[in-house]
C-alpha cells in the first residue's frame, strides 16, 4: 500500500520512510504541505498520509483542510505528526479533517498500530462504494442481459429526443420484439429462453455505435435508441439488426434455435410536436404491423397530419424479409 510521509525535517522523514518501508509500504516522501498536496492530488494518489504539523509553504492542518475539501475523490486517511500537545491544538488538527493524530516523539509501534486502523477504515470505505456502485447497476440495469431497464431507458429515450429537438437532429427510436419467442419457453424451458435473450441483447449491442443506446423495454422486447440517425440512415440499420438477429443460429443448453425479431421504427423529426410516450407508442404501432406483416421485417411510423392528434397510421411496408 502507498503512503505519503510529509516531514520537513530530512532526517525524521528518512528514519520514518525506513521503518515503514521496512513494514512493507510504498513511501512516497516529500518535505512541505504543497508538495504533499500536489502528490495527493494525483490520479492514482496515496490514501494514507502522515502529515507533519508544522512545515513551510504549506502546514499539515492545511493540506487536511485542502483534502477535505475535495469532496469528489475517494477517501484519504490522514495522520497528523505534531509535538504540540494541547487539546485544543489536537481538535483543531481533528476538526480540519485530520482522522488520527500522532505527538512525537511517537513509539513505533503505535504508528503501525494506527496506520493498520487507518488501512480497516480504507477497506471499509471501498465496499462501501462497491456496494454503492453495485446498487447503482441494479437500479438501472436488467438483471438477466444487463442492458439498461425500463425505466432507464425511457429516461434516456427522453433525454435523447430533447436533444435532438434542441440540435435539430433525428433521433431513431426502434422497438425490437422477438418473435414466436413464448415457443423457445414452451419447447425448450425457460433456461434456454434466458439464454436466446442475453443472446439477442449481445447482438444488440455489438450491432449499434458506442453514442447508441440499448435497453430491455419487457419481457422479449427491446428499445434502441440511434442518434443522429436519419430515416435513410435508420431504415438500413435496422435491416443491419434484424438479419444480425434471424442470419445466425442461437446456440443454447437445449440446441440450436433459429429466431427472428420484428422492429418498428419511429423517427424524432416526424413527431416534433408529440410527447416522448407518444413517440415511443408510435413505434409499438409499428412493430405491431411488422409482427402482422409476417414477422422476421422492419415497418415504420408514418406520422399522419402534423397536426399532432393520434393518427394511427403507422404500417407502411418498406423492407421485406429475406
Ligand atoms: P410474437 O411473435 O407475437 O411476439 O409472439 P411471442 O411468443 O414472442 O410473444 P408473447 O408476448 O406471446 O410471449 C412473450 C413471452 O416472453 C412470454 C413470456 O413468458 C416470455 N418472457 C418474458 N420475459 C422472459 C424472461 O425473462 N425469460 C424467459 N425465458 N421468458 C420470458
Ligand atoms: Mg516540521
Ligand atoms: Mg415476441
Ligand atoms: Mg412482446
Amino acid at each position: 500500500m502507498k503512503i505519503l510521509i510529509a516531514e520537513d525535517d530530512p532526517v525524521s522523514r528518512m528514519m520514518l520512510a525506513r521503518a515503514l518501508q521496512r513494514t512493507g509500504y510504498q513511501v512516497i516522501a516529500v518535505a512541505d504541505g504543497a508538495q504533499a498536496m500536489k502528490e495527493l492530488d494525483q490520479e492514482d494518489a496515496p490514501r494514507l498520509a502522515l502529515l507533519d504539523w508544522v512545515m513551510p509553504r504549506k502546514d499539515g492542518v492545511e493540506v487536511c483542510r485542502e483534502v477535505r475539501g475535495h469532496k469528489a475523490r475517494p477517501y484519504s486517511y490522514l495522520i497528523l505528526l505534531s509535538s504540540k500537545e494541547s487539546k485544543r491544538e489536537i481538535v483543531e488538527g481533528l476538526q480540519a479533517g485530520a482522522d488520527d493524530y500522532l505527538t512525537k516523539p511517537f513509539d513505533p509501534e503505535e504508528l503501525k498500530a494506527r496506520l493498520r486502523s487507518g488501512e480497516r477504515i480504507l477497506e471499509l470505505e471501498d465496499r462501501l462504494v462497491e456496494a454503492r456502485e453495485s446498487m447503482r447497476f441494479q437500479a438501472t440495469h436488467d438483471q438477466l442481459t444487463c442492458l439498461w431497464n425500463r425505466a432507464m431507458i425511457a429516461e434516456l429515450t427522453s433525454r435523447e429526443i430533447y436533444r435532438s429537438r434542441r440540435e435539430m437532429s433525428c433521433t431513431t427510436l426502434m422497438l425490437c420484439d422477438i418473435d414466436h419467442f413464448k415457443q423457445v419457453n414452451d419447447q425448450y424451458g425457460h433456461a434456454a429462453g434466458d439464454e436466446v435473450l442475453q443472446e439477442v441483447a449481445r447482438r444488440l449491442q455489438n450491432s449499434v455505435r458506442s453514442y447508441d443506446v440499448v435497453g430491455r423495454y419487457g419481457g422479449e422486447e427491446f428499445l434502441v435508441i440511434l442518434n443522429k440517425c436519419d430515416p435513410i440512415n435508420a431504415k438500413a440499420r435496422a435491416e443491419h439488426i434484424r438479419v444480425a438477429i434471424s442470419g445466425k443460429p442461437f446456440s443454447t443448453h437445449a440446441r440450436k434455435l433459429t429466431l427472428s425479431i420484428s422492429i418498428g421504427l419511429a423517427f424524432s423529426t416526424d413527431y416534433i410536436a408529440r410527447s416522448v410516450e407518444e413517440i415511443i407508442h408510435e413505434a409499438d404501432t409499428a412493430l405491431y404491423a411488422a409482427k402482422a406483416a409476417g414477422r422476421n421485417c422492419v415497418r415504420i411510423a408514418r406520422p399522419g397530419k402534423e397536426t399532432g392528434e393520434t393518427n394511427g397510421v403507422s404500417a407502411d411496408v418498406t423492407l421485406q424479409p429475406s
